[in-house]
């Protein structure tokens, strides 16, 4: 017989309980997948604590893009990391999380530009990502509605091809992790803010919400936007300052992109979701702030940037604005593990522009790092030490939307 309510729920509501063994701070991507994982190794008294709703940060504020093609050999096997499991995430979850590998392209307009793509073309052969370098004839042949004329105000001069790239339905990612991680026996908790951490002897002890405290040995603080804030309260300062970045989706219209278009001069992404619309995207603001409101100025540089690529577009109307916020550190790549002044508080912060394309493999990682007590291999560069010890792993260049 059809079934016309949805009889199980995604994920249930809880009391909060005294105590927990993990209290995860951020119910976005990051942290419902590393309670997800914790779940999946046994570790299942947990709580996800989150402000305002599931993915209500940049897990539902970003443009869905997934790739692998970064520069670092640190960043490169890490984020590839990231997109096998995105490639199994329907099948892991048991939940459509809708991921087109349509390939993904990375334009170059001037030299300097073309030069840095092929080291990333290089870098990412000799580790196994399946990227390369490619003029504007075969541009033109994959995406036949780009402007490829030398006549253009800037001609597009080469792109970085990469085949596994693509987007993905950013919330059903969020949802699919909730509701795997709820299945396991965690507890979600959105709309729980917290105010304080308590630590005694330089270890967690407790978390002060606005509904109640709760006792833990373990804090994992996974937000987005406010990560500073809630390391400073166990005295930590981290070395990262805040950007709001911006987006926008346009009317639907017929297929006509089936590839993820960026370009790194222009500083602009393009790409056409199932549903017609496109998704544009913008660099960073060029100011620090946790405003996630939305700039005529902005939107005005995304819509000519992107006329720039696709000159017919020039009728097309913007439905949609809205912005996230980018914790932004000093060499574009994240802060992860153990944070050694405070024992039992750890970090999954300081994405960036990155963060969405690296659910999986953040969650998986901080997983084992928590369960285990062992940092694993994939994220020992990323470690707040590297700050302190001059070893930057420099990102920058893999960034087409910041500089
Ligand atoms: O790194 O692919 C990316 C990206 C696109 C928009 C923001 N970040």
């Amino acid at each position: 017989m059809l079934q016309l309510f949805r009889k199980e729920r995604m994920w249930r509501p809880h009391f909060l309980k005294a105590r927990y063994d993990v209290v995860i701070i951020g119910a976005g991507v990051h942290g419902l997948a590393a309670a997800y994982y914790l779940g999946k190794r046994g570790v299942t008294n947990v709580a996800v604590l989150d402000k305002g709703y599931l993915g209500s940060g940049n897990s539902g504020r970003n443009t869905a893009i997934i790739r692998a093609n970064y520069r670092t050999p640190e960043g490169i096997p890490f984020y590839h990391e990231s997109v096998r499991l995105y490639e199994g995430l329907s099948q892991d979850l048991g939940y459509n999380v809708l991921f087109s590998q349509q390939g993904h392209l990375t334009l170059a307009h001037t030299d300097s530009a073309v030069d840095g793509l092929r080291v990333r073309a290089e870098a990412n052969a000799l580790l196994g990502v399946d990227s390369r370098l490619i003029g504007p004839d075969e541009i033109k042949r994959l995406v036949p509605a780009i402007d490829i004329s030398t006549s253009a105000h800037q001609p597009i001069r080469a792109a970085l091809y990469h085949p596994p790239g693509g987007i993905i339905r950013h919330d059903a990612v969020v949802w699919g992790y909730a509701r795997g991680a709820d299945r396991l026996g965690i507890e979600i908790h959105p709309h729980t803010e917290v105010q304080g951490i308590q630590t005694e002897n330089g270890q967690v002890t407790a978390v002060q919400t606005n509904r109640g405290q709760i006792k833990t040995g373990t804090v994992l603080n996974v937000t987005s936007g406010w990560c500073s804030t809630i390391a400073r309260m166990v005295g930590v300062n981290l070395p990262i300052v805040s950007h709001p970045l911006q987006a926008c989706v346009t009317e639907p219209l017929k297929p006509f992109l089936d590839k993820v278009i960026v370009s790194s001069n222009l500083h602009v992404y393009v790409n056409q979701t199932d549903r017609g619309e496109l998704v544009l995207g913008a660099e960073i603001d060029p100011y620090s702030s946790y405003s996630s409101a939305s700039t005529l100025p902005t939107l005005e540089m995304i819509a000519a940037h992107t006329l720039e690529l696709f000159p017919a577009l020039v009728e097309v109307r913007v439905l949609r604005q809205w912005a996230g916020v980018c914790d932004m550190t000093p060499d574009y790549s994240p802060i992860m593990g153990e944070v050694p002044e405070v024992r039992g508080f750890l970090v999954d912060v300081g994405w960036g522009t990155y963060g969405f394309k690296a659910g999986p493999v953040s969650g998986k990682t901080m997983a084992e790092l928590i369960a285990t007590g062992r940092t694993p291999d994939l994220i020992k560069p990323f470690a707040l030490s590297r700050f302190y010890e001059d070893r930057l792993v420099g990102e920058k260049a893999a960034a087409a939307v910041s500089h």
